[in-house]
């Protein structure tokens, strides 16, 4: 039978986190000094009991031109922001620009609760205008089935 392998992008500023929510969700030991991503890192995961790849693009300057073509295909993209104002408004900026891409689903995570003074995910998503916003901790290992189970909910209908 035929069946296309869902795609999912991680989008967002560097130093987010997003990486590192891949890493959670694939059961990998999240560690504190992370390399930054160069260019793009694509993994195949299982969700939903079917294979899907994830897409991880570098947030470095130099890397945004690509986004475009990046998203392209994708079923989901996930917007990661790591809960700060500043971060926040930047998220704000990369997700008007990307909001209308065709046929792409898009939520926000609002990932290092576990730091103090992070905004809200409810108070995230109120300042993103409403996009579905997931709290989230890359750094807790326990908090992996909730990602596997966000993003199994998120590509369900699609
Ligand atoms: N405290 C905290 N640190 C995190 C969390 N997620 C990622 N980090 C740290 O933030 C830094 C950047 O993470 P990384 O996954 O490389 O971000 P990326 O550039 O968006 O891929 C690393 O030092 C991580 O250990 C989190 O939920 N809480
Ligand atoms: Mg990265």
């Amino acid at each position: 039978m035929f069946s296309t392998k869902k795609k999912i992008c991680f989008i967002g500023e560097q130093n987010v986190g997003k990486s590192s929510l891949l890493s959670l969700l694939q059961g990998r030991e999240v560690q504190k000094e992370r390399v930054p991503t160069v260019g793009l890192e694509v993994e195949d995961s299982v969700l939903n009991d079917k294979k899907c790849s994830i897409w991880d693009l570098g947030g470095q300057k130099r890397f945004k031109f690509m986004w475009q073509d990046f998203l392209k295909g994708a079923g989901l993209a996930v917007i990661v922001c790591d809960s700060t104002e500043k971060n926040v408004n930047q998220t704000k900026e990369i997700y008007n620009r990307f909001e209308r891409t065709l046929g792409t689903k898009i939520i926000a995570i609002a990932n290092k609760q576990d730091l103090p003074g992070r905004l809200s995910a409810q108070e995230v998503q109120k300042r993103l205008g409403g996009l579905k916003t997931y709290g989230m901790s890359a750094i807790r290992p326990e908090l992996r089935e909730r990602m596997k189970e966000i993003l199994e909910y998120e590509i369900a209908t699609f």
